[in-house]
This record gives C-alpha cells, structure tokens and sequence, in this order.
C-alpha cells in the first residue's frame, strides 16, 4: 500500500485495487477476480461511486429478507473475502446467517486461504470446505455448482455479492429468495435476483450491517411490509435511469464531471480562452 502517493486524488479507489492484488498474490482472489472489479469499477464511474437512492431500497429490503429468512445463507467468493471480510462476519451474525466459500476458480488452495481471512474476521463455522461441501445445484455448469449440504443447498435465502453466470438462475428455480450485490444492472446475476443491491460491496457491506441492526428491533410486521412493498425491476429501472441522467447532464455541461471542473478549469486556462 506503501506506493499510493497520501494526496492522489484517487487514493481511495487505488487503496481498494491493492487489496485485490494483495488477495490475488495470496491465492485469496482468482486471477480473473482482477477483471472482475475493473469491470465493477468502470460502472462504479458510471454511479457517481455512491450509494444511490434504489441501492439504499434494495438494502433496506435485503435486510428485511435476511432478517426474515429461516435459514440465511452468505456466499464468499475471493473478491468479497479480499475487500470486506470483517462486515461478513458481523453480517452473519446480525442475521444468523452460514458463512459459505463457494468458488468459481476452485482450488484446494484458494478454499484454505479464504477460510483463513475468514477465521481471522472472526467467523467460527466455515462451509463450502470439508466433508459437506458435496452437495450439488444440478442446473449449474460452472464447479459453482457444488455447495454445502448444510448451506446453500438447503437455504432459503442466499446472499451472493459480486456473482457470474448462472448461479442466480439456478437458485430462483429452486424457489431460494437471492440477493445480489454487484456494479453492472445488466449482468444477468443483477437482472435475475430477489433483491438487486447495485452498489460498491465496500460501500454497502458496512450499510447491509447497520441497516439490519435497525431493523432488528422492529416488529415483524414491518419487515414484512419492507418486502412486499419491494419492486426489484422498479429499483434497476430507476438504477439504469440515475446513469442516464448523470450522463445527459454531464454531456450536457460540456462533457467534465463536476469532480473534476475545478481542476479542469486551472489547468486547461488556454484552451478556455481561445
Ligand atoms: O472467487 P471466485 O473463484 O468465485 O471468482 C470470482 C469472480 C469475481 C472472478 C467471478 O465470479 C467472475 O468472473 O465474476 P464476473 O462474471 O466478472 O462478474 C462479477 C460482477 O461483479 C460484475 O458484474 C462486476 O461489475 C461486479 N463487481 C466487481 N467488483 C464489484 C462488483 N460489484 C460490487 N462491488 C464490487 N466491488
């Protein structure tokens, strides 16, 4: 981390890339766990990288669901150990979720690295590791497709932040309430979920925690609410709508983000005056 300059204007999103790298030299994050986030960064551009209004609906209502569930289930893979470990674990236990390691890349290697971050966090039971991990989601092409029997086979609601392919697919058909966090409206894990969360995993991880401490002390009648009021395509329609927006305006001021026209405006003086 030592080589992010303190006062680079996107030290932030340089500190976050390294964990990755970190994690991919650690056999935490696959290789293509690399292209994954700058494929979530580029949308993340695209977002304002804040937490929109439709993210704050999908957390609220996810937190409703996990609250709501009778047996929650949170799925890792190697980005989500890299990037948010500690709210993980204190996600699992607000809701008295399983924690379970489900790979896409899976190595002997990668399950033992991943089980250490997690145990580091504090989690006490791992799943997706050992003896129980052969259970199997027949409509899965992908190694995806060997869960826990004691986890996502038998969950009826699972949480899979950062997800490919057709995993979502597969456990909508078995009739599980799905809950995705991911950048991309378009991938077909955010257009075919329960519960889409189109935000940041840092931003939201540290959200989904605070929101279910919230709503923890309410009745259950009010969750039950939260979720029925909930419309998963009105909140990627207004999702898809903020970027459009966002976008229409920027063009329409010039084509600078209001981040940058201050600096814009010291630097390109010349051409401003021509
Ligand atoms: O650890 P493994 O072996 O299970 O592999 C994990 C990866 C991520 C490599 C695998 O699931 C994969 O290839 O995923 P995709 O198909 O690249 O999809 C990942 C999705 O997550 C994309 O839609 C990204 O926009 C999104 N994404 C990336 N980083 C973030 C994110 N969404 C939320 N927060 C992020 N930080």
């Amino acid at each position: 981390m030592s080589e992010i300059p303190p006062g680079h204007p996107r030290a932030e999103s340089l500190r976050i890339r390294h964990k990755i790298i970190h994690g991919m030299e650690h056999d935490i994050v696959a290789k293509a766990g690399l292209i994954a986030h700058g494929r979530g960064e580029a949308f993340d551009y695209l977002l304002g990288e804040r937490t929109q209004e439709p993210a704050k609906k999908a957390i609220r209502a996810a937190a409703a669901a996990l609250l709501l569930a009778r047996y929650p289930v949170i799925s890792v893979n190697g980005n989500l150990a890299a990037l948010s470990p500690k709210e993980t674990v204190e996600l699992a236990e607000e809701v008295g979720a399983k924690i379970e390691i489900n790979l896409f890349y899976r190595r002997p290697e990668r399950l033992e690295a991943i089980k250490r971050v997690l145990e580091e966090a504090g989690a006490k039971e791992i799943l997706g590791v050992g003896e129980t991990a052969n259970g199997e989601i027949p409509e899965i092409s992908s190694v995806r497709r060997v869960v826990d029997r004691r986890g996502i086979l038998i969950a009826d609601t699972v949480l899979v932040p950062i997800e490919d392919g057709d995993r979502t697919q597969a456990l909508r058909k078995m009739g599980k309430t799905v809950i995705a966090i991911d950048l991309n409206p378009l991938s077909r894990t955010a257009q075919l979920a329960s519960i889409t969360i189109v935000d940041n995993i840092v931003r939201c991880m540290p959200l989904l925690v605070k929101e279910t401490r919230k709503l923890k002390k309410k009745p259950e009648k009010e969750l039950v609410k939260i979720l029925k009021e909930y419309d998963n395509r009105e909140v990627l329609s207004e999702t898809l709508k903020i970027i459009r927006d966002r976008l229409t305006q920027i063009a329409e001021a010039g084509g600078i983000i209001p981040e940058i026209s201050e600096v814009y405006l010291e630097v390109c003086q010349d051409e401003i005056s021509k």
